[in-house]
């Protein structure tokens, strides 16, 4: 073999600055905003780069299965973890959850910062690969208070329903819901619900329900209701790898490289890129410019690349960067009530009680065995935001959330669920989430804010001070949106990209 510089740099590992062929836009992390610009870009004719830190999730592993489930977890399950972090740490008391696993790229991480820990995707679809699914769309009310900037006629006559249309949401259909064994959990939480004068509302999700009533069946492979979800479904869900990054490389202008993380962006733009592999060595450090960059790291991702470029003086950025982060008033909580050993993986119902600030999924526990409970993931309307500070030292960034930050979204859930113990006789459980506690209020699964719609950047995700660089994801939204996030993070996208193409390249 002939020794070239470029074969003898990297076989020795030095990491070199490989300069590679030039792309016309760059877009950084593979997840809905990302997933929504590079299907636009495409079909436009631009020459696109996506750059995604985690794998593609499309090779099986020895049992046969891309993903693992939840009830046997292995080292696919989490991003560079001993052990795995499931949002429940214990059932009775007992240490019965969580496994000792292999560090790897895994498809879920958790991040943490001192007062607060945030669950992310990892590969190409980020969130879509791990989420639940949940396709909502927010109430137009408090859309328009957390998003006055934004023309709410034109999001709900249009970009709402694109979204929708491209990422193949479905409702479940009555019949099923009310006969099968597998959301019995989800009548009885209804029934509570009502008994305690609560409404519950049916919730759109991007899991084909005709796929899920074949699984009860035995018709079509098993994945919503055999325990799969938080670490990949291998089957039913359209995740973004299905829709709109399907439809990107379709345009053949779109090329995904994973296991590519950006670590530094300099003007012009040239970014530094850290290739890994799956055991999350640095393989070469190379070197990527182009002409228009989107960020769609997601809201954790995105704004530590701007907050450091902005301290480190790399870029010229405004001091919105970094500030208006919440977790959607995310608490997690639950009640001991019979709810039956089978379970879809996939929540259809919540309670909707957001007149009190409260909308709350009505979540399976799927272990297969009778465990007697009734979880929840509450989204509250908590008014607490935090901002993000540089590390010099470690050249890090942290999130400055503090824990009497999540008071008010306790409050607010704990005031609902006393009145459904209260209603029902029933009570908390305390064994779930670690210290006794019945409201887990120290994790979100739905990171928001950090570059914020309107301060950070412009009204269309154009970052403030800059030239073609741009914001595409969830860092855009204020910290909270009254519902789950994706559909939201779609159509936004959608609408800023719609300006972005006609207006800026154009030119
Ligand atoms: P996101 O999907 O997070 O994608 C960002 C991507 O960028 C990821 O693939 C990262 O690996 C990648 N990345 C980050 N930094 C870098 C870097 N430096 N270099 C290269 N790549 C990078 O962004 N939402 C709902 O609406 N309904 C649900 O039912 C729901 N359930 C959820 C359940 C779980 C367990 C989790 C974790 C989240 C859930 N969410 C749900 C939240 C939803 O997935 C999330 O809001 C979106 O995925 C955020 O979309 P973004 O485009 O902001």
């Amino acid at each position: 073999m002939k020794l070239t510089r470029r074969s003898f740099l990297t076989a020795v590992g030095l990491a070199p600055l490989i300069p590679q062929p030039e792309p016309q836009a760059i877009i950084v992390g593979t997840g809905y905003g990302a997933a929504v610009a590079a299907k636009r870009l495409g079909e436009k004719g631009i020459k696109t780069l996506m750059l995604e830190m985690g794998q593609s999730w499309d090779q099986k592993g020895p049992d046969g299965k891309v993903f693992c489930d939840m009830l046997h977890p292995d080292r696919r399950s989490m991003w560079f973890k001993d052990r795995t972090e499931a949002p429940l740490e214990t059932l009775l008391w007992l240490d019965v959850v969580n496994r000792d696993i292999e560090r790897y790229a895994g498809v879920l991480d958790k991040v943490h910062y001192p007062n607060m820990s945030v669950y992310v995707g990892r590969g190409v679809g980020g969130g879509s690969l791990v989420n639940g699914g949940m396709a909502v769309t927010p109430k137009r009310e408090y859309f328009e208070k957390i998003l006055p900037q934004v023309d709410a006629d034109e999001m709900y006559g249009t970009y709402f329903p694109l979204a929708n249309k491209n990422l193949r949401v479905n409702t479940i259909d009555r019949t099923f819901f009310e006969t099968t064994e597998y959301y019995h959990f989800a009548r009885v939480s209804r029934a509570h619900a009502g008994r305690a004068g609560k409404k519950t509302t049916f919730v759109p999700n991007v899991y084909d329900f005709e796929h899920m009533r074949k699984e009860t069946l035995g018709e079509a492979p098993r994945s919503a209701t055999a325990g799969e979800v938080i670490y990949g479904n291998n089957h039913g869900k359209a995740s973004l790898d299905q829709t709109y990054l399907r439809d990107a490389l379709a345009t053949g202008n779109v090329t995904i490289l994973p296991l590519h993380r950006v670590t530094r962006i300099q003007p012009g733009y040239r970014l530094t890129v850290e290739q890994i592999d799956t055991d999350g060595k640095v393989l070469r450090t190379k070197e990527f410019s182009c002409r228009y960059l989107f960020l769609g790291a997601g809201s954790l991702g995105t704004t530590e690349l701007l907050v450091r470029a902005r301290e480190t003086g790399d870029l010229d950025l405004n001091e919105h960067i970094g500030q208006g982060w919440g977790p959607n008033g995310n608490v997690m909580t639950a009640r001991a009530v019979p709810t039956g050993f089978r379970q879809s993986t996939i929540p259809v119902l919540a309670i909707d009680d957001w007149d009190n600030g409260v909308f709350a999924e009505i979540a399976p526990m799927p272990a297969g065995i009778e465990t007697l409970t009734a979880l929840y993931l509450a989204i509250t309307d908590n008014p607490e935001r935090a901002g993000f500070r540089y590390d010099r030292n470690t050249n890090t960034v942290t999130l400055d959330w503090t824990s009497e930050q999540s008071r008010p979204a306790v409050q607010k859930a704990k005031a609902l669920f006393d009145e459904l113990n209260r209603s029902n006789l029933t009570t908390y459980r305390y064994d779930l989430f670690g210290n006794n506690k019945a409201f887990s209020d120290d994790f979100t699964y739905h990171p928001l804010g950090g570059c914020v719609l309107g301060r950070a950047t412009d009204e269309f995700g154009r970052v403030r001070g800059q030239q073609n660089l741009y914001v595409t994801d969830g860092s855009l939204i204020a910290g909270s949106v009254g519902a789950n996030p994706f559909v939201t993070i779609t159509a936004l996208a959608e609408r800023n990209l719609a300006r972005i193409l006609t207006e800026d390249l154009n030119r």
